[in-house]
C-alpha cells in the first residue's frame, strides 16, 4: 500500500521586461543619442528540496505560483530590475510530473533545478545604435515566459504510527491533530486500511502520522484482523501506544498495554530474518492513556499511579475527545521527531 501525497499546481516564470526608447536630452545637447536601457529578465520557476520537509502540505495553500516579470527598461541607460525566481521548496523524493504523467524532475538526490526559465529582457534603442544608424526608434520587447500545469508527487512516510486495540480512540486521535478524516465509530474494527495524517506543528514543522487497524490480543495468530498491518509502520521512527482509559470496555488499561506490547514481540519473532527489519518492540513509544474524560479526578491521579508503577511507565493523559492535553502531547510527538533528527 502507498499513500500518496498529491498537488496540482500552475507555474510560470515571468516575462522579460521591454527595453527602452530614449534619447539623452541635455540642454546644451539638443540631439542627444539614443539611451534606452534594457528590460530585466523575467523570473526563474525552481524546485529546491529540503530533507526537513515530509509532506506537500505548504504546498496546498495555493494554485498558482508565479515568478515575476522582468521591469521595463528606462532612459538614461537604466536597466530594468530582474524578476524574482519563484522558488518552491518540497520534500527530498518529490517527483515533478507534467499532466500527462511524465516526470520532469525527480527530486531524489538532486538539490534544486530549474523547471522554466524566465523571458529575455528586452535590448534598449541604445543597443541598436550603429555608425549608420544613430539614432535608432526601436527597442525589443522582453520574451514571455512559459507557463504549465504540473502534478507534484510524494511518496508518504509516517513518522510515528499510532497502535493499540481497537476502540481505543486511533481515529479520533489522528482525526483531532491532523486534517484527517477516518471514519470513528463505537465499535471494534472500525479501521481497516491504514489512514496518514500530516500534522502541522509549531514553526512551519510537519509530520506524518499513521492510524493503522487495531490490534488484540492473539492478534501474532490471526486473532482479529490479525498484524499484517504493522508492516505499515515498520518505518516509523516510534509509536503512539494508545490505550483505552475508561474501562469502558470491560477490559483492564495495564494489561491491554501489556498485550499490544506482547504482540510486537511476537511480530519481530516472525520478522527477524527479514533484511534491515528492526524490531517494534524496542521502538520507542510514547504511551497515551485516552478517554480520560470518562474518569472523575480521583480514579484518573489512582490509574495514573497504578501504571507507574506496575509497568514502569509514565502516561501522558488525554481526551481525543475533549482535547485535553492534546497540545501537551503535540509538542511532546514534535520533540521526540525532530530531536531524533538532528542527533
Ligand atoms: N469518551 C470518549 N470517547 C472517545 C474518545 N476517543 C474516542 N472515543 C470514542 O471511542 C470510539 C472508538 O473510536 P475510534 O477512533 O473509532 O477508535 P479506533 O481506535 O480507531 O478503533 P478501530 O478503528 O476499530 O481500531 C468512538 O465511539 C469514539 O467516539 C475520548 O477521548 N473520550
Ligand atoms: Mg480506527
Amino acid at each position: 500500500m502507498k499513500f500518496i501525497d498529491e498537488v496540482t499546481i500552475t507555474v510560470s516564470s515571468g516575462h522579460g521586461g521591454p527595453g527602452a526608447v530614449s534619447f539623452r536630452r541635455e540642454s546644451m545637447m539638443p540631439r542627444g543619442g539614443p539611451d534606452g536601457g534594457d528590460g530585466g529578465k523575467g523570473g526563474d520557476v525552481i524546485f529546491k528540496s529540503s530533507k526537513h520537509l515530509n509532506s506537500l502540505i505548504d504546498i496546498r495553500h495555493n494554485k498558482k505560483y508565479p515568478a515575476q516579470n522582468g521591469q521595463p527598461g528606462a532612459g538614461a541607460n537604466c536597466f530594468g530590475a530582474n524578476g524574482q525566481d519563484m522558488v518552491l521548496t518540497v520534500p527530498e523524493g518529490t517527483l515533478v510530473r507534467n499532466m500527462d504523467g511524465e516526470v520532469l524532475i525527480d527530486l531524489t538526490g538532486i538539490e534544486e533545478h530549474v523547471l522554466l526559465k524566465g523571458g529575455r529582457g528586452g535590448k534598449g534603442n541604445a543597443f541598436f545604435k550603429t555608425s549608420t544608424n544613430q539614432a535608432p526608434e526601436h527597442a525589443q520587447p522582453g520574451e514571455d515566459g512559459e507557463r504549465m500545469e504540473i502534478k507534484l508527487e510524494l511518496k508518504l512516510i509516517a513518522d510515528v504510527g499510532i497502535i493499540g486495540f481497537p476502540n481505543a480512540g486511533k481515529s479520533t486521535l489522528i482525526s483531532r491533530i491532523s486534517a484527517a478524516k477516518p471514519k470513528i465509530a463505537d465499535y471494534p474494527f472500525t479501521t481497516l486500511t491504514p489512514n496518514l495524517g500530516v500534522v502541522k506543528a509549531a514553526d512551519f514543522k510537519s509530520f506524518v502520522v499513521a492510524d493503522i487497524p487495531g490490534l488484540v490480543k492473539g492478534a501474532h495468530q490471526g486473532v482479529g484482523l490479525g498484524i499484517q498491518f504493522l508492516k505499515h509502520i515498520e518505518r516509523t521512527r516510534f509509536f503512539i501506544h494508545l490505550v483505552d482509559a475508561s474501562g469502558l470496555s470491560g477490559r483492564d488499561p495495564i494489561q491491554d498495554y501489556e498485550d499490544i506490547n506482547y504482540e510486537l514481540t511476537k511480530y519481530d519473532e516472525n520478522n527477524a530474518e527479514k533484511e534491515g527489519f528492526f524490531s517494534l518492540a524496542d521502538r520507542p513509544q510514547i504511551v497515551v492513556l485516552n478517554k480520560i474524560d470518562t474518569l472523575s479526578i480521583d480514579q484518573l491521579e489512582k490509574l495514573k499511579s497504578t501504571f507507574k508503577k506496575k509497568t514502569g511507565v509514565e502516561p501522558l493523559m488525554i481526551s481525543a475527545v475533549t482535547g485535553k492535553n492534546i497540545k501537551e502531547l503535540i509538542i511532546e510527538l514534535t520533540r521526540k521527531v525532530f530531536q531524533e533528527e538532528e542527533l
